[in-house]
């Protein structure tokens, strides 16, 4: 599926290995897809871990913001290309420590469920640790869900711990 010159939001987290280096590597790698320009970066956001295994490190999130111009399923095959290239490995282990996890969040209003890509990302709502750095780039963000990404912030912190 072909987009043109469409807005997109990508999330990264880390929490094994040097985060910070593994994070900035990622960007810079993103930095080089054909047909994405005008990536702009969130601030680094250090938060607990949420549905990971007993023990798990705490992670490094952040979002950036990009244009892309291009087939949706390249831009997967590019993003897992890198996750790849920094050294993750899939043990089975449902949200297992990782080097670098990049998720597609929003490409304009594409919706798709395909086997390897749904869009919007179905878990983003739920997770401050996806909408406070998208909120630092799109204060005004209308969610998919037709709520705006301030008030569901607001709503997150009042149920949840810190993170
Ligand atoms: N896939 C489908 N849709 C997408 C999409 N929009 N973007 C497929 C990226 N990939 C998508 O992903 C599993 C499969 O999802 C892929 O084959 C891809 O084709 P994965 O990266 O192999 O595995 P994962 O990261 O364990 O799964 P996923 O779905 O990214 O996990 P979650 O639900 O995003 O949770 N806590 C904190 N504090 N910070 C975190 O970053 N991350 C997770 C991962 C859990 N807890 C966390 C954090
Ligand atoms: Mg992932």
């Amino acid at each position: 599926m072909h987009v043109n010159d469409s807005w997109c939001a990508l999330a990264f987290g880390s929490n094994l290995g040097d985060r910070h280096a593994l994070v900035e590597s990622a960007l810079n790698a993103l930095a080089e897809i054909d047909g994405l320009t005008n990536l702009e970066s969130a601030p680094f956001y250090e938060t607990e871990p949420l549905d990971c295994p007993e023990g798990s490190p705490t992670f490094l999130n952040t979002v950036v913001q990009t244009r892309y111009n291009g087939d949706v399923f390249a831009l997967l095959d590019q993003t897992q290309a890198i996750e790849i290239q920094l050294g993750r490995q899939r043990k089975g282990t449902r949200n297992e420590a990782r080097v670098i996890d990049i998720d597609l969040l929003l490409i304009d209003d594409v919706t798709l469920e395909a086997e390897r890509l749904t869009l919007p990302h179905p878990r983003m709502h739920e997770r401050l640790f996806v909408l406070r750095p998208l909120a630092d780039l799109q204060p005004e963000l209308i969610l998919p869900n037709g709520k705006p990404i301030r008030k569901v912030i607001q709503e997150l912190e009042l149920n949840t711990s810190p993170t």
